[in-house]
């Protein structure tokens, strides 16, 4: 990257959650934007979105939005990534996709920069670049140091997931529930199948043939291949819980070889995008509402598994809007143009 080079940046459903805080994203790490190009439906003509001051207008999503792009981030829905982000690449553009269009197809990078920075390269396979699932993000950058020292043989997580993961709608819906409670209203229910306010549901995605939700099978195959090792034993339940901003986890994991809890938390304290939390007897440990706004990945209750001779426990929270979708893609965009454009 030149001094004073600056880069034409299209953000692909802007006015969304995840849209949204790629321009926070953007202009908090001052990302070397020349022009913006913010693109949605045909729902946001007229409108205009904030970028460093300025209010620059929303235009509707077309196949020919990316000329001169340089770099597209896409966050609209697996099925406008099927659909434009091909004709975004073809234009020229390195498209970093957050949905799950792509992450599993054997010719584009899934990335997490704190683990697997050089799989960016593979780009030009087809000039697209996968961003994982939240939930899965947070967990290997927890896992990555665990997995250098002793290597992984197995992973239990169960996650409580936050509702702004289901996008601006369904934030709208735990505020709105949680009111209709406090007035003693009937609760209106249209984002979840059942109410979120007060409740959890272990229901995340649609259900699969094998019994598990797909939000599950998403952290099991896009973990394997973040670490490039088929041979992990990933196992997942993932949960909806009524908070607003900021997945949490509960990761077992069984190592190959012996790690302590101290060594364990010694290793994460140095280790890339981590803050450990954890002094639990003076009530120290990571929460979801410490998190939000936040960049790092917090790990705490560190403890030994004391059922099995190699495992660990960990609890690990970070800010799924960011870590989780919006900033993971800018630290791509951020390794593109340091190394490759
Ligand atoms: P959201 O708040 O509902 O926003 C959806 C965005 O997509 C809006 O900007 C919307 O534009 C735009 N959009 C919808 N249909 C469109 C169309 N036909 N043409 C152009 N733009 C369209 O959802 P979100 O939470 O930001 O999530 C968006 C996507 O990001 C998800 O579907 C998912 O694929 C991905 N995501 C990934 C993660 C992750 O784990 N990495 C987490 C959350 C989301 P309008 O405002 O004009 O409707
Ligand atoms: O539910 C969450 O907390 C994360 C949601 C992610 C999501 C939501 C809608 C569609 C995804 C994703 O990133 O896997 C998708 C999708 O692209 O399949």
């Amino acid at each position: 990257m030149s001094a004073n080079k600056t880069y034409t940046v299209a953000v692909v459903g802007a006015t969304g959650a995840v849209g949204g805080a790629m321009l926070e994203v953007l202009e908090r790490r001052n990302f070397p934007v020349g022009e913006l190009r913010l693109l949605a439906s045909e729902r946001s003509k007229g409108k205009t979105l904030a970028f460093k001051g300025e209010e620059i207008p929303v235009q509707v999503l077309g196949r020919d939005s990316f000329a001169g792009v340089d770099i597209a981030l896409f966050s609209a829905g697996a099925s406008r990534s099927l659909e434009f982000a091909p004709a975004a690449a073809e234009a020229g553009a390195v498209v970093v996709d957050n949905s799950s269009a792509f992450r599993m197809e054997e010719d584009i990078p899934l990335v997490v920069p704190e683990v697997n920075p050089e799989a960016i390269g593979q780009y030009t396979n087809r000039g697209i670049i996968a961003n994982p699932n939240c939930s899965t993000i947070q967990m290997v950058v927890a896992l990555k140091p665990i997995y250098d020292a002793a290597g992984i043989r197995r992973i239990v997580v169960s996650t409580y997931q936050a509702v702004s993961g289901s996008g601006a709608s369904a934030i709208r819906e735990l505020d709105r529930q949680t009111r209709q409670y406090a007035r003693g209203e009937e609760m209106e229910i249209t984002v979840y199948p059942y109410q979120i306010a007060f409740n959890c549901l272990p229901h995340i995605d649609v259900f699969l043939d094998n019994g598990y939700t797909k939000e599950e099978m998403k952290m099991v195959n896009e973990t394997r291949k973040i670490f490039g090792d088929p041979e992990i034993g990933v196992t997942a339940t993932t949960v909806r819980v009524p908070v607003f901003y900021g997945h949490s986890e509960s990761v077992n994991v069984e190592t190959k070889n012996k790690l302590s809890a101290e060594e364990a938390r010694r290793l994460l304290a140095g280790a890339p995008g981590v803050e450990v939390v954890d002094d639990p007897f003076n009530k120290q440990y990571p929460l979801a509402i410490h998190c939000q706004g936040r960049f790092e990945t917090f790990v705490g209750r560190i403890r030994e598994d004391e059922s099995i001779a190699n495992g660990l426990n960990l609890w690990i929270v970070a800010d799924n809007i960011l870590k989780g979708a919006a900033l993971n893609a800018v630290q791509i965009a951020e390794v593109l143009i340091d190394k490759y454009l």
